[in-house]
């Protein structure tokens, strides 16, 4: 079996990853010697079905690891065990890469039942390159990076513990709060849905903190359900319905995370039954919004905020699917949103944008408005996990602005509609096939798929349709959206059959919605 470097690392099952999570300990280890930094290793599979798991591999400011070790990674895991040395050797000479340095690898794991094991392997192929290491146990994917971020930033970041990460988060959302006026037991309710992951336990911890500002009634915390199973962020925001083992009532406004906690995704049900989804582009919607009004009110027309991958009164920006691609491009302006439809974000500031708020903040000769907005431009940032998307720092995010602003999670739906849109899966023997070009929304490869796509877009009013491989699970995703949800469903398996039909699909074809 050949396993590739995909969107956020290897995935698979867990039983094949044994040899997998050994060598991605080895690449940590070399790669720590590389920067003079600490890596981390976290593993999970994130909103994989709980049988499968995976390695994520943290660079040294807290971001995924960078594209050109992505390819030795894939190159490691490959390698026959017999060539496995000089494949080591390789990557050595490559990089020159000095073998006496010091190394240091942070290792975390979710909640799985085969993550015990698998981080035991990563830590046995740190040691058996020397490197050392420190075992952070049960954390969220984000509380690794972040982790990583404070021990390579020498603790200016925060401090590399859970306690420290709770205590930085809860401060700022508690600073923030205070901007809130008065709200009702029921407004400070929210109900989130722990996906039976990591994340729920390490929300009690966060809950704990938050002085009562906010009041969460956790569901599927992992007590009984099984991991991502009919619940969770993917869950939700691909079958557009409430997971189950959730028991809310018209109006509650309810959240999910996926399975380790690095993405989120909103929702409630109105009276007439009806579900309402608010995913990540309705969160970078509420959160560019916010800031841009901060902004203004700051009265600095220097720093330049973008909105990657939403519509409103920003720059936009789109490219190919993962946040490794999103973060990258969000760090070319001042302050950088990004997030992907399923929920996956954060909010980036770049040095010059975090000196000018502090000075701003700390400034005795501004209006009280501008200082207000300079207060609360700051602990935004601090609420933030500006490394990578995290559940639990985004909720935080949002539940502030929601509070400031005195919004209703109805109010901020209503911001804009999105069209009737439809996600499928469909499985085919290789798909590599399928090869995308223009941000993944056209297909350049197999010959013939994109030209059916046009054709039958055009079938549909205010239609749209783009396929490409997932980088996390073997199958090819399709998204349609149209005027109405019958016809996005009707594009989205027509598509679907021309998947089947020119890139090999495997077994029947699919069937109607
Ligand atoms: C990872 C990536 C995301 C990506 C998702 C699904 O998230 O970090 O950027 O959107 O996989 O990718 P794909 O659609 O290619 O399978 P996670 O939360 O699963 O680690």
């Amino acid at each position: 079996m050949v396993l590739q470097y995909g969107t956020a690392g290897f995935r698979t099952n867990a039983k094949q990853l044994d040899h997998i999570m050994f060598r991605m300990g080895l690449l940590a280890t070399l790669r720590s010697r590389k920067t003079k930094a600490t890596i981390g290793v976290m593993v999970t599979a994130s909103h994989n079905p709980e049988e499968d798991n995976g390695v994520k591999l943290i660079d040294p400011m807290g971001e995924m690891l960078t594209a050109t070790w992505e390819d030795f990674a894939t190159q490691l895991a490959n390698t026959e065990q017999k060539e496995l040395l000089a494949a080591l050797k390789d990557i050595i000479n490559k990089e020159a890469i000095n073998m006496k340095l010091e190394a240091e690898v942070f290792v975390g794991k979710d909640t799985r039942s085969s993550s015990a094991s698998l981080s035991q392997a990563v830590l046995d192929g740190v040691h058996a390159l020397g490197g050392q290491s420190k075992d952070y146990g049960l954390v969220t994917t984000p509380q690794l990076h972040y982790m990583v971020c404070c021990q390579n930033s020498h603790g200016q970041y925060g401090e590399a513990t859970v306690e420290g990460y709770c205590s930085k988060l809860s401060q700022a959302f508690l600073a923030l709060s205070k901007n809130a006026s008065n709200r009702t037991d029921d407004q400070k309710h929210l109900f989130v849905d722990g996906a039976n992951g990591i994340g729920a336990p390490k929300l009690r911890e966060v809950e704990s903190h938050l002085k009562k500002q906010l009041q969460i009634s956790i569901f599927n915390d992992g007590s009984r359900g099984k991991l991502n199973h009919q619940c969770g962020a993917d869950f939700v925001k691909v079958q557009q319905k409430p997971p189950t083992g959730v028991e809310i009532s018209p109006g509650d406004r309810c959240c999910s995370f996926d399975g380790d906690a690095d993405r989120i995704v909103y929702y409630y049900t109105d009276s007439r039954g009806f579900f309402h989804l608010l995913d990540g582009d309705k969160i970078a919607t509420l959160i560019s919004t916010f800031l841009k009004e901060l902004l203004v009110q700051v009265g600095s027309q220097t720093l330049r905020c973008c909105c990657l991958c939403c519509y409103k009164e920003v720059i936009v920006r789109c490219t190919k699917t993962g946040v490794k691609h999103l973060h990258h491009a969000a760090q070319e302006f001042d302050i950088g949103v990004y997030f992907e439809a399923n929920g996956h974000g954060t909010v980036l500031f770049s040095k010059t944008a975090e000196e000018k708020v502090q000075l701003l903040a700390k400034s005795t000769n501004i209006n009280d408005e501008r200082k207000r907005a300079a207060l609360l431009l700051q602990n935004t940032v601090n609420v933030i996990n500006q490394t990578v998307g995290d559940a639990i720092s985004d909720m935080l995010l949002i539940e502030a602005i929601l509070a400031i602003k005195g919004m209703t999670v109805q109010q901020w739906d209503a911001i804009y509609s999105d069209l009737p849109n439809r996600q499928l899966k469909v499985t085919v023997s290789d798909r590599r096939v399928i090869e995308t070009t223009d941000a993944e929304r056209r297909a350049v490869s197999p010959a013939g798929l994109q030209e059916a796509i046009d054709g039958l877009v055009k079938k549909y009013k205010q239609a749209r349709s783009f396929v490409r491989p997932s980088g996390t699970e073997d199958v090819v995703r399709v998204y349609a959206e149209a005027d109405s949800q019958e016809s996005a469903d009707a594009l989205a398996h027509e598509v679907s059959l021309a998947v089947h039909r020119l890139a090999g699909g495997v077994g029947a074809e699919p069937k109607p919605l």
